[in-house]
């Protein structure tokens, strides 16, 4: 029996990763490399440190913690200026309805992302309401692929993992699913999340009769 539903952020609900790239990639010119859109898939789903190593990685840069940080805050400034922009109209196709109509069932909702911007986002978005419970990269020390975000949010909801459906668009976040022991909705490409028990290319594709047929 499905009694809640848990969500990733980027990718599922709302597209961050074109902001997330234009801030990563000015960092990258600073640092005098060139940050391709290629480049910037291995960072979906991977926190912001984890995601800084790979940026620095591609530019064969070497730094110390310390300025690492630095760098790390000024991304994250930057970006902060187009999150704090962001419009209703950017959620993505059917992820309102979605979560409108398991409440209207009675199915419990949890997000479950890597990013610390999470809040805000759902702020901008005027999402907070349809989400019980919010877990993000502040409450978290593990990323994903390791189940925590997903366990601390059934956990949170006091619902069994057994009983809980994800949906994620990063194959890392897929496996963090099955690891709790949840069932999980790939969004985006079958070839990409084949581990997923369904894949449908965006939650305006989900519907009840779609998750009952998981159990
Ligand atoms: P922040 P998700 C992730 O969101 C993004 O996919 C990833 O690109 C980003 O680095 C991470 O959040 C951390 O974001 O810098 O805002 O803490 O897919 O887990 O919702
Ligand atoms: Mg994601």
């Amino acid at each position: 029996m499905i009694k809640a539903c848990l969500f990733d952020l980027d990718g599922v609900i709302v597209d961050t990763a074109k902001y997330h790239y234009i801030a990563w990639r000015e960092i990258a010119k600073e640092l005098g490399f060139d940050f391709t859109e290629q480049h910037n898939e291995r960072l979906k789903g991977v926190s912001r440190m984890a995601s800084l190593d790979i940026l620095l990685e591609v530019g064969g840069i070497q730094l110390p913690q310390h300025e690492k940080e630095i760098l790390a805050h000024r991304k994250n400034e930057h970006y902060l200026t187009f999150i704090l922009n962001m419009q209703p109209d950017e959620i993505l196709p059917g992820a309102k309805n979605f979560l409108e109509t398991l409440h209207q069932q009675g199915i419990a909702t949890a997000l479950g992302s890597a990013s610390k911007n999470a809040m805000t986002i759902l702020d901008r978005l005027q999402l907070t309401s349809l989400f019980d419970v919010i877990i993000d990269g502040n409450q978290t020390a593990k990323a994903k692929p390791d189940p925590e975000v997903f366990l601390k949010g059934a956990d949170a909801l006091n619902i069994n993992p057994k009983h809980c459906i994800v949906f994620e668009d990063a194959e890392a976040g897929v496996e963090a699913a099955l690891a709790a022991g949840m069932k999980c909705v790939g969004i985006g490409s079958p070839e990409i999340l084949s581990k997923a028990h369904l894949v449908v290319s965006g939650l305006d594709k989900m519907t009840i009769d779609l998750l009952s047929k998981l159990q």
